[in-house]
């Protein structure tokens, strides 16, 4: 028998897209935060430069939130979602929808970005069937993209290290190429120049396997666990034109990009593409509460509701959809970003973000950096037989510095609250680049 943990051991916890072993010979210890800061257990005080990890866009314990989750906790704690109903969901979803893109006037609601992709993933293989097209069954993703850790997501998703682990995953699933092009567009401001064209590649899965077979194609309009891939010039159009020509549906994964990531309420307004199914998370509760929301077009739902009345029109859902508390997170957070107009706010400070962290070009090691909305993204060029090293060195000396970043490979992101001011995007970019000035 193992001796008693004591409380505070770091050994029971089997943490997430960690390095155990490493993490808990030197711990990294939040205790508190507030606004764009963390507080660690030996009191410092810490930029937010990820916004948690892509969700607290409207900067941390925002009261109104606080107060929406504490007060509903108290009043209905839960009530299920299967036949039965509670005011809150109804509400959350009617204002959901006010703010999404024209067209989509349906929510379902899930726990986290994973199983809104399950969902999405599950909606548009119902809704060909639905409409009597059952051939349509292939789900394509594509390379290097993130989808979450179940098996649609996983499967759908092309992170390498992220799928080799876990057997042959879901079948029928094709990947169309990444559109990440140094070469080409190193050190773009905003959406790149070149690589339009590299959406043809759906043409080709499309010649390979028949337009009959395929169902859906899911793409992150910005690639961001990846590594910030931004799309190239009139990629995602043409992406979109191919999808409506085959009958294929397009799924944006929206995890990240809606709720005002690139200044705009949805990455789908950002680029003016309009796809079939928007998955969300993350921002939708600024992170204070679990919960995701999938998005839906008229016409999909509707292909839902042809059945008989008293038959489930989808056979699929959670036992937390619509959770009372998440649902009240949900719009206590979406009046704080309509009050503070967080949704558009990173338009306005995009100019600024862009110049500060284009400064650090000529750094060393500095292979790339992009941008978009308040996104930015450091490449550097890898240390020989040690990818990922240098990124994590970076990221471990910018938490002692004072500075929270994603490390992911051998790239830094950047994603700081959208309520960040100007001087303390100088502060975060003035400790990233001593960081980088004095490393070997
Ligand atoms: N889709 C996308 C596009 C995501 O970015 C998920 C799905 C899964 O969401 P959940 O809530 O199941 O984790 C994500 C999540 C990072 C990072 O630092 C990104 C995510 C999660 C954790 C870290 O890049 N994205």
């Amino acid at each position: 028998m193992s001796a008693r943990l004591a409380t505070n051991d770091l050994e029971a916890f089997w943490m997430p897209f960690t390095a155990n072993r490493q993490y808990k010979k030197a711990p990294r210890l939040f205790v508190r935060a507030e606004g764009t800061r963390f507080t660690t257990d030996d009191g410092r005080s810490v930029i937010d430069g990820t916004s948690g990890l892509w969700c607290v866009n409207a900067g941390h314990c925002r009261p109104k939130i606080v107060e929406a989750v504490r007060k509903q906790v108290g009043e209905l704690d839960f009530a299920g979602s299967f036949q039965m109903g509670h005011p809150r969901a109804f509400e959350c979803a009617s204002k959901l929808v006010n703010i999404a893109p024209p067209g989509f006037d349906h929510v379902f609601f899930t726990n986290s970005g994973s199983e809104s992709v399950e969902t999405a993933l599950k909606i548009a293989l119902a809704y060909h069937r639905a409409k009597g097209n059952a051939s349509k069954t292939r789900l394509i993703g594509r390379e290097r993209g993130y989808h979450g850790v179940n098996f649609g997501g996983t499967s759908v998703g092309g992170i390498p290290n992220n799928r080799k682990w876990f057997g042959s995953l879901v079948a029928g699933v094709d990947h169309i190429r990444h559109t990440h092009d140094l070469a080409r567009n190193a050190f773009s401001r905003g959406e790149p120049e070149h690589g339009a064209e590299l959406a043809d590649d759906l043409e080709r899965l499309i010649a390979l396997h028949d337009a009959s077979t395929i169902a859906a194609v899911i793409v992150e309009p910005v690639a961001c666990s990846t590594g910030v891939l931004i799309p190239p010039k009139g990629y995602l159009k043409r992406l979109a034109a191919i999808c409506a020509k085959h009958d294929i549906l397009l799924i944006f994964d929206e995890v990240i990009t809606a709720f005002g990531r690139l200044g705009t309420p949805f990455g789908a307004d950002y680029f003016g593409v309009s796809p079939d199914i928007i998955t969300t998370a993350k921002g939708i509760t600024n992170g204070a509460i679990p919960m995701g929301g999938v998005f839906v077009k008229t016409k999909i739902h509707d292909a839902f509701m042809s059945g008989p009345e008293e038959v489930i029109d989808f056979f699929h859902g959670y036992t937390y959809s619509g959770h009372p508390v998440a649902c009240a997170a949900a719009i206590a957070t979406l009046e704080v970003y309509q009050e503070d107009g967080l949704l558009t706010r990173a338009s306005e400070l995009a100019p600024y973000w862009e110049d500060a962290v284009h400064a650090l070009k000529g750094l060393p090691h500095v292979i790339d950096i992009r941008n978009i909305g308040l996104i930015g993204a450091i490449e550097f060029e890898p240390i020989p037989e040690a990818p990922g090293r240098r990124a994590h060195t970076h990221f471990v000396e910018a938490f002692n510095r004072g500075l929270l970043v994603r490390a992911t490979g051998d790239i830094i992101a950047l994603s700081p609250p959208l309520i960040i001011e100007k001087k303390e995007i100088d502060q975060l970019i003035d400790i990233f680049s001593g960081v980088l000035k004095t490393a070997s």
